[in-house]
C-alpha cells in the first residue's frame, strides 16, 4: 500500500493513525503541499487525484481518496483492532463524533480555503488565524459535549476509536492555530492519553521523512 501524504496535513495523520493501530506496512508517499505552488495541484498528482488533496491510499488498482473513507477501506482489509464499532449505538456515536471535524471542523481551515481568503478574496493574513480559531473553537466546545460522560482515557469506550483517530489531528491543528488543548478538558484529557501511545506517536507529523 501507498500513502500520499503532507507530514503536517491532519486529514493524512487520521490515516497514518489507523495504519500504525492496525499495524499495516505502508510506503509513505510524500506531495508537498505549499513547494512549487503545492505539488497537490500539478498535472502528475491531478493524474491520480483530480480533487487535488491528500491523504490518497493506493493499493493495487485501488486509488482512494477521503479519509474516513480510506479507514472504512482499511477496516475491511484488516479488521482488527476494530476503530469503527460494529454494534449500535456506538458505531453511529463514532461516526457522528468523526464526521462534525471531517465535514464541518477541518474543511474550514483547508490550505486552499485559506489561501482563497486572502489571495482571491483580499482578506488580511492575519484573517487565516482568526477565521481558522473560530470555527475550530466552535466545533470543539461541540466535541466537547459528544464526549461519551464516562470516557477516561478515550472517547468513546475503553480502546481507540475513529473519534480518536480524528480527534487528535483535529487538536494538533488547533494548537497551530493558537488554541489551547485545556480550553477544552475533556478533549485535552484524551488526547494526551492517546500522545502517549506508540502508534500515534509514529503517526505524528514532525516523525514523519518529509517533516520540515
Ligand atoms: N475530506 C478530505 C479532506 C482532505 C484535505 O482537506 N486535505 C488537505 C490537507 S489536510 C489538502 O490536501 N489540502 C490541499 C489544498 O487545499 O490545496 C479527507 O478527509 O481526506
Amino acid at each position: 500500500m501507498q500513502l500520499y501524504s503532507y507530514w503536517r496535513s491532519s486529514s493524512s495523520y487520521r490515516v497514518r493513525i489507523a495504519l500504525e493501530l492496525k499495524g499495516m506496512a505502508y510506503e509513505l508517499m510524500p506531495v508537498h503541499l505549499v513547494r512549487d505552488g503545492g505539488q497537490q495541484r500539478q498535472a502528475a498528482y491531478a493524474a491520480i487525484n483530480p480533487q487535488g488533496y491528500v491523504p490518497l491510499l493506493v493499493d493495487g488498482d485501488l486509488r482512494l481518496s477521503q479519509s474516513l473513507a480510506i479507514i472504512d477501506y482499511l477496516e475491511s482489509v484488516q479488521a482488527e483492532p476494530t476503530l469503527i464499532p460494529v454494534h449500535q449505538p456506538e458505531r453511529s456515536r463514532v461516526l457522528a463524533f468523526a464526521q462534525t471535524v471531517a465535514c464541518d471542523i477541518q474543511p474550514l481551515q483547508n490550505l486552499s480555503v485559506l489561501q482563497h481568503l486572502t489571495d482571491a478574496l483580499g482578506h488580511p493574513d492575519e484573517m487565516r488565524m482568526q477565521w481558522s480559531a473560530h470555527w475550530i473553537r466552535r466545533g470543539l466546545a461541540a466535541l466537547e459535549q459528544m464526549l461519551d460522560p464516562a470516557a477516561g482515557d478515550y472517547c468513546m469506550g475503553e480502546a481507540p476509536t475513529l473519534a480518536d483517530v480524528v480527534l487528535v489531528p483535529q487538536m494538533y491543528n488547533a494548537e497551530r492555530f493558537g488554541i489551547a488543548l485545556d480550553e477544552f478538558p475533556g478533549l485535552a484529557r484524551v488526547t494526551r492519553h492517546c500522545r502517549s501511545l506508540p502508534a500515534f506517536q509514529r503517526a505524528h507529523p514532525d516523525a514523519q521523512p518529509d517533516a520540515e
